[in-house]
């Protein structure tokens, strides 16, 4: 039998309060529901998933270098390190497998601040504005850019 993809799935700052505050934002769901939601749908597409959440922008950068000998395929809500981190882009540029940016809330129909990402030119795909089943959606993503589709 093949070996099973592995996808490591980043969480950036805050992400850890889901579900406490906000959720007309970014609803209802807490990191650990969404953690939930991920390996049920990795298992279903017969991929393994790691899901991680810091607060820390150089422990990110490490597990992102570290991702390019241990994962094929990464998912980052970078949360408001998308809008600041060159750190974060120069990490991911280094990673030569498939990235999913992922946001829980639309970017683009928040304030201007949040509508520069600056690690989208990194990315293969960019999924915001789904809520929680969004990291389904970039799972999805991920299995079919492995796939070649
Ligand atoms: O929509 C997203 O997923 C974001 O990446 C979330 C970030 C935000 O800075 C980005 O612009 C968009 C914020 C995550 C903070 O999460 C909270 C959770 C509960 C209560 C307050 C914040």
């Amino acid at each position: 039998m093949a070996e099973q993809h592995k996808v490591l799935v980043l969480n950036g700052p805050n992400l850890n309060m889901l579900g406490v505050r906000e959720p007309e934002i970014y609803g209802r769901a807490t990191l650990a529901d969404i953690e939930a939601g991920c390996q049920k749908r990795a298992a279903a597409l017969g991929l393994s998933v790691e899901f991680r959440q810091s607060n820390n922008e150089g422990e990110l950068v490490t597990w992102i270098q570290q991702a390019r000998q241990s994962a094929d395929g990464i998912v980052i809500n970078a949360g408001a390190f998308t809008h600041t981190s060159v750190a974060l882009l120069d990490a991911l540029s280094l990673f030569e497998k498939p990235i999913i940016e992922l946001h829980l809330s639309n970017i683009y129909a928040r304030e201007e601040f949040r509508h520069r990402s600056y690690i989208s030119p990194a990315a293969s795909g960019i999924i915001c504005g789904f809520g929680a089943s969004g990291y389904e959606l970039a799972l999805d993503a991920i299995k079919r850019l492995l796939a070649g589709d």
